[in-house]
């Protein structure tokens, strides 16, 4: 039986960066995540009946309640089948991978990804639709409307269903199948790489998967097909909490990670996974790669992979993202793309035939493979250019360096920045874009300040005021954003970005290279009269 129960709209259900984030304990308000998903279901409307919606997370404190709600209004809406993770897991790339498998219609993943997990800590609801990617704009700003008019939610009015058992059970008429959320992901990752080359190298990694959910995925894939000894998987169980920690796979969250790779004696590559398995963290022994130059670096050496032999059709960047990628497209003679903060963006792209590997800043790479970043591909492609040629990290990155020249490159995060402050301080700045232009600060004249726009090559549809970008003579360059993924305050997100030519100093240390950028940051944008504060929170 079905049941209809009265609601009145909340005023915050507007997806951000990557869904609709918030705390905890803002999702256990009645209705609230009833309210989000009856109004996907509700844009979806013409579509749904008899179509099938994969459901999965990352494991997360409310992951469980949350899937079981999601059932029973899937069913209410009249989908034939909905294909679920079992224990309620799958990470973001894998149930990407099941969307498009499957045929599905869409999809709904909970992950506040690399946020922190707990009853104090944040939730999350994005929806997917039928290429495996995070809806579009027109998507979630149709959603984000109907949050605002909704006034019902239905939901088949049942008991919860066993989420820990394989096989399908019936609810109200719809068939739920609770599948293994790993095998299908592992066998795609085989047919990409040359696992028998990997397995011969004899490499020796060390893997943290941050008590998340790449930690049986990981498990499966390093230990048990690619042989790497027991124990290289570190933080392989996911945990509602994370162990307590952020399951960020930075510097400054995974330092276990990087002393380990720093120490004497440190294996030969290190990686770390998000919580919900789509971000990526390199560093080689001795070597810290950015993940800009991870874009750049795996571009470039792609055609090893059996998956890419036939070359790469473009490579995509978000704007804040080092164009150390462009001068690899160039070189190989491909389009390089410049779009938006999101992987959304990268989403018409790929379908497009456009590109074939996107990257992100923000620690994401991935490709046409699936339609969201992936945190292990990034890991076993590396690990296949390290077993194919013979080198390692520190190696691959200073012969990229010799031959294309280095992006040096840092962003500054201010975190839990009053929200007022933060705005008034973009305000300011965009409001004085138009006379900065030929503006000398210190060694730097502005070439160029803008507020980036983006057209989308495959459906003309645009995206305005996607952050502002100061652009110094000589191709230096300044980039300030808030950040869409916090769930209190606001985050002033600083990129910092200097290139040094092939033949130049390629071996500096990050902070001194980029000195003059970051004063000259500060110089434009008043970072410290408007936030109060002298140092940023986060350097990556
Ligand atoms: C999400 C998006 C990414 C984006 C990142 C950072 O990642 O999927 O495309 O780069 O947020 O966004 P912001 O700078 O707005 O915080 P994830 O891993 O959080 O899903």
């Amino acid at each position: 039986m079905i049941r209809a129960v009265q609601t009145t709209p909340f005023t915050d259900q507007k997806p951000g960066t990557s869904g609709l984030r918030k705390k905890v304990r803002v999702f256990q308000q009645p209705s609230y995540a009833e309210n989000f998903i009856q109004s996907v279901f509700d844009v979806i409307e013409r579509e749904r009946a008899g179509a099938t919606l994969v459901i999965g997370g990352d494991g997360r404190f409310l992951n469980r309640e949350v899937i079981q709600i999601a059932i029973r209004m899937a069913a209410a809406a009249g989908f034939g089948r909905v294909v679920v993770g079992q224990g309620g897991i799958l990470s973001t790339p894998a149930a990407s991978h099941l969307i498009r498998k499957r045929g599905a219609l869409g999809g709904l993943i909970l992950s506040a990804s690399h946020n922190p997990g707990g009853p104090d800590e944040d939730f999350g609801i994005k929806y997917n639709v039928s290429n495996g990617g995070p809806a579009p704009e027109s998507v979630t700003d149709a959603i984000y409307a109907r949050t605002k008019a909704i006034d019902t939610w239905y939901a088949e009015d049942t008991a919860d269903i066993d989420l820990d058992t394989p096989g399908a059970v019936s609810v109200g008429g719809m068939t739920v199948e609770v599948v293994d959320p790993v095998a299908d992901y592992a066998d795609l990752m085989e047919t990409l790489f040359h696992f028998d080359a990997i397995r011969a190298a004899g490499l020796t990694m060390a893997f943290d998967a941050m008590s998340a959910v790449t930690g049986p995925y990981a498990t499966e894939i390093l230990e048990r097909r690619l042989g790497f000894a027991p124990g290289t998987v570190r933080n392989g169980t996911p945990l509602p909490d994370f162990g307590g920690h952020h399951p960020d796979p930075n510097l400054v969250h995974a330092r276990d990670l990087y002393e380990t790779m720093m120490a004497e004696g440190a294996p030969d590559f290190g990686a770390a996974s998000d919580g919900d398995g789509d971000r990526n963290l390199i560093i080689g022994r001795g070597r810290f790669v950015t993940p800009s130059d991870s874009l750049a670096m795996l571009a470039a050496n792609a055609h090893l992979a059996p998956g890419y032999a036939g070359g790469l059709k473009g490579i995509a960047r978000s704007m804040p993202t080092s164009a150390a990628a462009d001068r690899v497209a160039a070189e190989l003679g491909i389009p390089a793309y410049e779009t938006p903060t999101g992987w959304k963006f990268f989403g018409n792209l790929l379908d497009a035939g456009l590109a074939t590997i996107c990257g992100e800043e923000s620690a994401g790479t991935g490709s046409d493979h699936v339609r969201e970043k992936d945190g292990l591909w990034a890991v076993l492609l590396w690990l296949n250019i390290l077993a194919v040629t013979g080198k390692r990290v520190d190696q691959i990155a200073r012969d990229h360096w010799a031959r294309f020249g280095r992006n040096y490159y840092a962003r500054h995060d201010y975190e839990g920045v009053d929200s007022t402050a933060a705005d008034a301080l973009m305000q300011e700045l965009r409001g004085k874009l138009a006379t900065l232009r030929g503006k000398r600060i210190g060694t730097l004249t502005i070439a160029q300040a803008d507020d980036f726009a983006y057209t989308d090559p495959a459906d003309g549809s645009t995206s305005a005021n996607q952050g502002v970008r100061i652009i110094f003579e000589g191709g230096s360059r300044v980039v300030f954003r808030l950040s869409g993924t916090g769930t209190s305050g606001a985050t002033l997100r600083v990129y910092l970005e200097r290139y040094e030519p092939a033949g130049g100093d390629l071996d500096a240390d990050t902070g001194v290279m980029l000195a003059d950028i970051i004063a000259a940051a500060d110089d434009i944008a008043g970072i410290q009269r408007h936030t109060g504060r002298g140092e940023p929170d986060v350097v990556t």
